[in-house]
């Protein structure tokens, strides 16, 4: 009830500006605290009320709570002239500047995102029918530990779609591809090609 009264009270400031104006420094604000003010029981608002809410005003507005089901709006990264997609709720988005897998990682790490993970095969074929194309990076390598193959973000690597043989060459190739016309992955030496970042 306080905070309703409050508002009410911003209002009656305003209407008594000018009124204040020869008034307010012989009140004793500094006497009154926030607590104190509030309408009066005939419902009048006194000065007082008005000189000791004057400082607080800013702080009173009830800032908006988060949603738990609200949704995030990060895809708003990214080239010109290129769009993130949303899907999986996550964005996705692929440059095609060609970049090696490192450059690549670090492009998408100043964009807020990362070297997209396909955690999952609706994942898989989100990203591949929406922005894949063959030979572009995606965010899996085993250079820290030769065929421990992990997404640079430390999500659960169990999900995999390598195509037939792959990964191949184990401790020359260490970085993860679109490798074929169907979407399934290639490991391959760090060159330079596009790359899909993805953003949470
Ligand atoms: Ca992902
Ligand atoms: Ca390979």
């Amino acid at each position: 009830m306080l905070r309703l009264s409050l508002y009410g009270i911003a209002g009656a400031i305003l209407a008594s500006a000018a009124f204040l104006g020869s008034s307010r420094n012989a009140l004793p604000a500094s006497s009154v605290t926030p607590q104190d003010a509030d309408v009066n029981k005939d419902g009048a608002v006194t000065i007082a009320d008005a000189i000791a809410v004057l400082p607080h005003i800013g702080k009173l507005a009830p800032s908006p709570s988060p949603s738990a089901t609200a949704t995030p709006t990060p895809c708003t990264g990214g080239a010109a002239n290129a769009r993130w997609t949303v899907g999986n709720g996550h964005c996705y988005q692929r440059f095609d500047t060609p970049r090696n897998w490192s450059a690549a990682r670090n492009d998408c790490a100043a964009r807020a995102g990362y070297l997209a993970t396909l955690t999952s095969q609706g994942e898989q074929d989100f990203v591949w029918s929406s922005v894949g194309i063959v030979h572009s990076w995606i965010g899996f390598t085993d250079e820290a530990s030769t065929g421990t193959w992990l997404w640079v973000t430390g999500e659960p690597s169990s999900y995999t779609n390598w195509g037939l043989n792959q990964p191949d060459n184990v401790g020359f190739e260490h970085y993860g591809e679109f490798g074929d016309n169907s979407g399934f992955w290639n490991n391959l030496t760090s060159v330079a090609e596009p790359y899909i970042c993805e953003a949470p």
